[in-house]
């Protein structure tokens, strides 16, 4: 018997039809939550309610390790760099709305294995860092930068590969001021919390989730792409396994409603009253501002522009919307669709690819209405 990390690190893989969510995928549901979606009412996700996805484990960080970041590659000057160091930046605070892109995996059909979101794995966080442009600057990007690769201190395997967590910016974006990329260590006015990246970790508004690496130790400046795991082989747009297939980038255009009314413990199937109900949520798109917002109570047949917050200007934060409805007795399907200043919208039907990514289908909401009943008049849960 040979002793090989294939061993215990198996390809990726599809589920087959009807197989429901395995051992393997419960396990990583449980390490990795969501936020629960009735927290979309906060503009800011309260702490321990903003999802979490972290491939191996959160690195064991007490107060006072020294952390020392280096910036080195195609630079005249790298830099070495400790928490002190970085806080003599100008520092930048910024809204911004993170996502997983395997966000609606586990809606698919068929389903990829892998860690089973249904729809909430966002959050919004005031993030507070150095924008990474000025240390670039500081240390003299040489000529001939095409990537700068971004080392996290966790280590484990994938699907054979044994890796620290790495992601790679094309210079541009690194360099960028729009969206601005933070190398931050506040999250909403406070120390980074373990699991969202203590000390340091980047903020990259506007891209999907598996950019903003955690736990920063090292900043390289490549001259030519970055070929590592999570930039080549994940997070790539493939029907098929041997696809070269586009990265993924930006964030597709998403609305979520708060869910109504209350819930059934087990199905959390949603039930509502008859009468006027005002539904809201939010919407957001890494790729260009949220121009509309509609909703359906009809399963998708018929749509209405939904009432949008007043503008208050965080590009890069997701932003709330309503729409007041009459509920008459029965089972509606409630849905939300958000279109950005691109064009870009949420289709109807699943976009699939093999990994579950960037998959923006709109969201289906059933809600039972009850018969009007005098005995329940005048309890909550409207
Ligand atoms: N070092 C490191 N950074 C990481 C990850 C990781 O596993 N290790 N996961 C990425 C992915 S896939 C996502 S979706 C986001 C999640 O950030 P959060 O847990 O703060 O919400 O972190 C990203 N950064
Ligand atoms: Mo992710």
């Amino acid at each position: 018997m040979g002793h090989r990390l294939a061993d215990v690190s198996t390809p990726a893989r599809l589920a087959a039809p009807e197989e429901g969510i395995g051992r393997d995928e419960l396990a990583l549901a449980t390490r990795n939550h969501g936020l629960p979606l009735e927290a979309l009412r906060h503009d800011i996700t309260p702490p321990g309610l903003h999802y979490v996805l972290t491939h191996y484990d959160i690195p064991y960080v007490p107060d006072d390790t020294p952390w020392p970041l280096t910036l080195t590659g195609r630079v005249r000057r790298p830099l070495h760099l400790d928490l002190a160091d970085l806080r003599t930046f100008p520092q930048v605070t910024t809204r911004v709305t993170l996502e997983c892109a395997g966000n609606g995996r586990a809606l698919l059909t068929p389903r990829p294995v892998s860690q089973p979101w249904l729809v909430e794995a966002v959050g919004t966080a005031d993030w507070t860092g150095v924008p990474l442009r000025l240390l670039l600057t500081e240390a003299g990007v040489a000529p001939g930068a095409v990537d700068v690769v971004f080392t996290g201190a966790d280590h484990g395997i994938e699907r054979g590969v044994e890796q620290d967590y790495r992601r790679a910016l094309p210079i541009e974006v690194a360099l960028g001021d729009d969206p601005e990329v933070l190398v931050a260590y506040a999250m909403n006015g406070a120390p980074l919390p373990p699991q969202h990246g203590r000390p340091l970790r980047l903020i990259v508004p506007g891209w999907y989730g598996m950019a903003q690496v955690k736990w920063l130790r090292e900043i390289t400046v490549a001259d030519e792409p970055f070929t590592g795991f999570q930039q080549a082989v994940a997070y790539r747009l493939r029907r098929q396994p041997e696809d070269v297939g586009e990265p993924v980038t930006r964030i597709a255009p998403r609305a979520l409603l708060i869910p109504p009314g209350f819930p059934d413990f087990m199905s959390r199937a949603r039930v509502i009253r008859p009468g006027p109900l005002t539904l809201e949520g939010r919407a957001w798109s890494g790729r260009a501002p949220v121009t509309r917002v509609e909703i359906s109570t009809d399963a998708g047949q018929t749509w209405q522009d939904a009432e949008p917050a007043p503008d208050d200007g965080r590009r890069w934060a997701w932003h709330g919307w309503r729409h007041t409805w009459t509920a008459t007795p029965g089972v509606h399907v409630l849905c939300a669709r958000a279109t950005d200043a691109g064009g870009d919208t949420q289709p109807l039907e699943q976009p699939w690819n093999r990994g579950g990514f960037a998959n923006n289908v709109i969201q289906r909401v059933p809600v039972l209405c009850l018969e009007e009943d005098v005995t329940q008049a005048g309890r909550p849960g409207r």
